[in-house]
């Protein structure tokens, strides 16, 4: 049976500085942010991963949020150019960490793309365009994986900061949305559950395996999906949300860790 890694990186106590574009910055509680952390990692390994912990980055505020660092496909990863400058240095230790799983390719120059804008669903990815993701970002990644069969879709997301803070994929056939910062138009093919209004921050939810991960802190909107089948497991996200996290930016999932890789042809 194939294996599942789910990479993670623990929370640093410079993350007091982290970058904040729609979130005020309130008070973060490190001891509490950290075991909410470990509780979401054994969440992970239930969910049936082998997490992974990279080295931790005491001087990178925001490093505990590997998803923005690579994209992952089964052909092959992409490091990223973390919109945030101040990101920039968490990528290489991500890549180092990929390059026994996959052919790792890197973006250059002027592209700026963040893991948390790319929704994988079947062979098209899309990809928000956002403060952090730029159209050039965009092009790069569809250079690299149209040899692949993988389409490229860029999408305006506005108002929130990533693309998968504004939607994920929830099951096999259910997507769940906050349809005031995407245009739900361009999913027409799937079940869409909205988010409750009061909940605006409901659409982040980490599908792993048959399990979808998702935040306590959403109650109105969790029970939509569980009406609909989706089979959830709640965690407490609190302390990282007032670092503007969600619960796919802490993980970077992994499937067939054990594939023989490929030559990469950039990078
Ligand atoms: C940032 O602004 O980069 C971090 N404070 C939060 C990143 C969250 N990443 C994600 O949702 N993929």
């Amino acid at each position: 049976m194939s294996r599942t890694l789910a990479f993670t990186r623990a929370v640093p106590e410079s993350i007091a500085h982290c970058e904040l574009t729609h979130v005020a910055r309130a008070p973060l509680d490190l001891v509490r942010a950290r075991a909410q952390h470990a509780a979401y990692e054994r969440a992970l390994t239930d969910a049936g991963c082998e997490v992974v912990r990279l080295p931790e980055l005491p001087a990178h505020a925001d490093s505990v949020f590997v998803e923005d660092c690579a994209v992952v496909l089964d052909e092959l990863a992409i490091a990223t150019l973390p919109g945030a400058r101040s990101r920039r240095g968490e990528v290489d230790s991500v890549a180092a960490a990929f390059a026994a799983h996959r052919s790792v390719s890197r973006l250059r120059g002027a592209a700026t793309l963040d893991g948390g804008d790319v929704l994988a669903l079947g062979r098209t990815l899309f990809v928000g365009l956002s403060q952090r993701t730029n159209a050039e970002g965009a092009r790069q990644l569809r250079e690299l994986v149209a040899p692949h069969g993988y389409a490229v879709e860029p999408i305006a997301v506005t108002g929130a900061l990533h693309l998968k803070t504004a939607i994920t994929r929830a099951s096999e056939s259910v997507l769940v949305v906050n349809p005031c910062w995407v245009d739900t138009a361009r999913f027409a093919h799937w079940e869409l559950v909205p988010v409750d209004p009061s909940e605006p921050f409901a659409a982040n939810v980490l599908r792993v395996r048959d399990t979808t991960i998702c935040s306590a802190a959403f109650p109105r909107t969790n029970e939509r999906l569980h009406v609909r089948g989706v089979s959830l497991v709640q965690v407490d996200a609190s302390e990282l949300a007032k670092a503007e996290g969600g619960v796919t930016c802490c993980a970077l999932v992994v499937p067939s860790a054990s594939r023989q890789i490929t030559p990469s042809r950039r990078g």
